[in-house]
């Protein structure tokens, strides 16, 4: 008879580890990057002159408030602005206060899985816009979501920002763009940052910064697995390599063995060898073009209303409505 062991996993990070470094090819979820020195390196990033997408989108909100306001308010000027994964809200804060300020009847409900990352966006908002309802959600997208459901029928606006939806596989993009739109009302909207596929050194630049702040970042989640799970990888022992691929608009990041290795994580009770460059699949960020987009929509249940963008169109901002 075989022999079966039976690992208990107390989080879903120790779960998630286990399994993406026993699989072959090795990987594990971008969404393990973001603990205290995680948000910190991205705050770096979107503050470096390689990484366009914090820009463009800002200057996207910054030229179209009115537009973006008026069509949030059409038909319906009282609604919730609901933001999936709201951070330091710096962009929302575009919209938040010319909302504030030109009396439409709005309450911004933020959620975000960082509870000190929605004490830290509620302080500086009572400080700045002071006027402004803001209610926020600690929990999961779906979970909090819900929640806002039950409440009643006041017209939401939901916004996800930032091209975060870049880091799901097509695939799960759509079940993502599923589960809210079966929480959308006929009147709501759904407003969503998409990087667009643009020259691939661009891309890649912004990935592959030359000061190491993205290459700190990636290695962060074996950084996250040595503090938390009694890991001992060696981060100088590993290189951040990026590709991008101009044909599906995916880029890839990868952690990469530079020479053989075994690395032990004593909470998981594992030892994982490495052969020299093998590879880790930590992150995608997907490209979009208009097709794409509207083949997600489309999947999803989706109707594209509208559309922002920067003059060059290297980044837009969609606005959908349940069909
Ligand atoms: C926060 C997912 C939009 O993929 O561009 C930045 C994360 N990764 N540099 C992105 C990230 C490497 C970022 N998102």
């Amino acid at each position: 008879m075989q022999k079966s062991t039976q690992v208990l996993f107390k989080t879903q990070f120790e779960e998630d580890v286990y399994k993406g470094l026993s699989d072959f090819p090795k990987h594990l979820s971008s969404k393990y990057f973001y603990d205290q020195k995680g948000d910190k390196l991205f705050q770096d990033i979107m503050h470096m002159p390689e990484y366009y997408l914090t820009r463009k989108e800002y200057d996207i909100l910054k030229q179209h408030t009115t537009e973006i306001a008026e069509k949030f308010a059409m038909g319906n000027p009282k609604f919730k602005l609901i933001e999936l994964g709201a951070g330091d809200g710096k962009k929302t804060k575009i919209l938040l206060k010319y909302l504030s300020e030109n009396n439409f009847d709005v309450k911004y409900q933020p959620i975000d899985i960082s509870q000190s990352v929605l004490d830290g966006l509620e302080k500086s908002l009572h400080k700045e816009l002071p006027d402004l309802q803001v209610e926020p959600q600690h929990g999961t997208y779906f979970e909090a979501l819900e929640k806002i459901n039950l409440e009643n029928g006041t017209k939401k606006v939901i916004l996800f920002l930032g091209s975060n939806i870049g880091n799901l596989l097509h695939e799960h993009a759509i079940a993502f763009l599923k589960n809210v739109q079966e929480l959308m009302q006929e009147d709501d909207l759904l407003f969503i940052g998409f990087d667009m596929k643009k020259n691939p050194q661009t891309i890649l630049d912004a990935y592959n910064d030359p000061s190491g702040i993205t290459e700190a970042f990636n290695k962060n989640v074996l950084a996250r697995i040595n503090t938390e799970l009694d890991g001992n990888f060696d981060l100088d022992k590993f290189l951040h390599w990026e590709v991008y691929d101009p044909e599906t608009g995916t880029a890839k990041s990868y952690l990469v063995a530079k020479e053989a290795q075994t690395v032990s994580i004593d909470k998981l009770g594992l030892l994982i060898d490495f052969a020299p460059w093998e590879t880790i699949h930590t992150e995608i960020s997907q490209k979009y073009d208009d097709k794409v987009v509207a083949w997600l929509a489309d999947n999803a249940g989706l109707k594209i209303e509208t559309e922002f963008s920067d003059p060059e169109k290297e980044y837009k901002n969609f606005v959908f409505k349940k069909c």
